[in-house]
């Protein structure tokens, strides 16, 4: 009887540590939004990071990892909970999404293009190596901000001709540039006489372009590469509709820029002065007249 309980008591020790042969390391749920972890893998190993909920396609994975073995191939990949499965079955995935191959790490982005639970799979198959590496990992499932530009409830077109319209005067505003957003561009009319000022402020660490084009497309400013605040000016000498771009300078910065901006639109024959100035104007007028009246009067007795 002792004998038959050392046995047993062997194999239960067998089993917890080597029963379960597989090439997974973990499969396991994280809360949104952010997963910092560090783990090993094997070759033939694999991690998975996931969603826990369905998320949409108002959704983006940000993700980035470094790997302590530069020998080691790491690839990267998304994919959507139905096809997760048929792939950890050994089934062909009809839907998946390689993100990136990398040896020494990397940082990117992938939009969810639809409602499911989304997996990050991080898989060691390197088969020339077949060698361990540790990998740190920040993979973050982000609801992509709701975008207002210029107040029109709505992101803003992304090239000239797909401008959104706005009615400027003396207009200041809002907008963002997010992830493949990259462009945000406007429209408004202008007369023939008026003098436009624009500025852009608050555009944070990325470096931003700048365009006005005037009636019919043809560019008349053009900024590159800027880092400060701008403010343009420009003589309009043609009725019509002037076109205002802001992009991004270079096309791999998914960081957010919350901009402000203004268009400052005055006509040269108008002069639009301050309330206490014309009251000051109308008062030395009044006085200036009564001045002449009491002088003439005053000519006439005499
Ligand atoms: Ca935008």
């Amino acid at each position: 009887m002792r004998y038959y309980r050392i046995v047993s008591i062997i194999g239960i020790i067998y089993l917890c540590f080597n029963g379960v042969t597989s090439s997974v390391s973990s499969t396991e749920g994280y809360l949104l939004p952010s997963n910092i972890e560090t783990f090993d893998l094997e070759y033939n190993q694999w991690h998975d990071i996931n969603s826990i909920t369905s998320i949409g396609a108002n959704y983006v994975i940000e993700w980035n990892f470094t790997t302590s073995n530069p020998n080691v191939l790491i690839q990267l990949w998304a994919m959507d909970d139905p096809n997760f499965n048929d792939w950890k079955d050994g089934l062909t995935p009809s839907l998946y999404k390689h993100l990136i191959s990398s040896r020494a790490g990397a940082s990117g982005y992938y939009s969810v293009p639809n409602s499911e639970i989304w997996h990050v799979v991080f898989m060691n198959f390197d088969i020339t190596e077949m060698e361990t590496t540790t990998i740190n990992t920040d993979v973050n499932f982000i609801e992509k901000p709701t975008q207002n530009d210029g107040g029109i409830g709505q992101d803003a077109g992304n090239s000239y001709s797909t401008s959104s319209q706005l009615t400027v005067g003396n207009f200041s505003s809002s907008g963002i540039l997010i992830y493949d957003d990259l462009s945000d561009f406007y429209n408004f009319e202008v007369e023939a006489g008026d003098n436009l000022t624009i500025t852009f402020s608050d555009f944070g660490e990325s470096n931003c372009d700048f365009v006005l084009y005037k009636q019919g497309g043809t560019k008349v400013i053009e900024e590159t590469d800027v880092i400060d605040n701008i403010s343009m000016e420009y003589s309009v000498n043609d009725t019509g509709t002037c076109a205002l771009g802001i992009s991004k300078s270079n096309a791999d910065d998914f960081t957010q820029v919350d901009y402000q901006f203004s268009i400052f639109k005055q006509s040269e024959l108008t002069f639009n002065f301050p309330i206490e100035v014309k009251y000051i104007l109308c008062v030395f007028s009044f006085l200036s007249i009564s001045v002449v009246i009491v002088r003439k009067r005053k000519k006439e007795r005499y």
